[in-house]
């Protein structure tokens, strides 16, 4: 990992702010990176949903992969979400998905779109989200993503502008990146417009996301549904008692 001085802090900020998206490289060893991969097809072996390849909670996995812990209190992640949401914040989504040729893990998520999923129930927020960040992910880029590959395309500083966007734009909007190179840490805004691309290639796209967000936003992607419908965050009370001040801050219910 790349000890980071407070200067590269605070560009990376500066960017994610302008841009609404922001790519660091050399965050990953190629270690981490086999075991974030290796997890995510553990995961897919031996966890349930949502999607047939999409898996949340990825920290109930802290004994099996305690890569996907390490990845969620990344210091620079934390030191970025210090600086864009202040000291109030938790982790709303920890995920993996993997992208499969010609089968992607959720077609919704290919329509243009801003992360409005984290606001289901509060239409108030919605409105209010244009006018602040509540919120970011950091995608972790454990294997080299071509632009065959199925990367996530972003439409730079689009959050800004208030401007709706869909698919039928020219794809010059789309003029973020189209190569994510292994070990990256790819950081951006909820309110970016963006969408998942089709994977062309022989090669899974596996991928591990993590989304910050205020308290105002409730923990959406982590909840359990129990045997009558009903969605509950049910915390991992080891984590709780024995993990680190941070992993204990972005978990505990708010
Ligand atoms: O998986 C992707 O490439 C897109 C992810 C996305 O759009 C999202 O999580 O909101």
């Amino acid at each position: 990992m790349t000890n980071r001085s407070a200067i590269d802090v605070r560009q990376i900020v500066r960017s994610l702010q302008t841009d609404g998206v922001t790519l660091v490289e050399n965050q990953l060893t190629d270690d981490q990176c086999q075991q974030a991969l290796d997890g995510i097809e553990w995961g897919l072996q031996n966890k349930a949903g949502p999607q047939p390849l999409q898996r949340q909670r990825t920290y109930e996995w802290f004994r099996e992969f305690p890569i996907f812990v390490e990845l969620i209190e990344n210091p620079l992640v934390i030191q970025i979400a210090d600086a864009c949401l202040g000291q109030e914040y938790h982790l709303i989504c920890a995920e993996i998905t993997r992208n499969e040729k010609d089968n992607h893990y959720l077609e919704a998520v290919k329509k243009t779109h801003q992360d409005h999923c984290f606001f289901p129930e509060q239409s108030d927020l919605l409105t209010q989200m244009q006018t602040r960040m509540f919120g970011f992910t950091a995608q972790w880029v454990v294997l080299d993503i071509p632009p065959e590959m199925g990367p996530t395309e972003f439409i730079p500083g689009s959050q800004r502008s208030g401007q709706r966007h869909t698919n039928e734009i020219a794809p010059s909007d789309f003029s973020f990146r189209s190569h994510f190179p292994r070990g990256s840490l790819v950081l951006y805004d909820h309110r970016v417009w963006h969408r998942g691309t089709d994977n062309h290639s022989e090669t899974a796209r596996d991928l591990p996301q993590n989304c910050y967000a205020l308290h105002a936003v409730d923990k959406v992607q982590i909840m359990t549904t129990c045997e009558d419908g009903a969605e509950i965050y049910v915390p991992c009370s080891e984590l709780l008692e024995s993990g680190s001040d941070t992993i204990r801050k972005l978990l505990s219910p708010v």
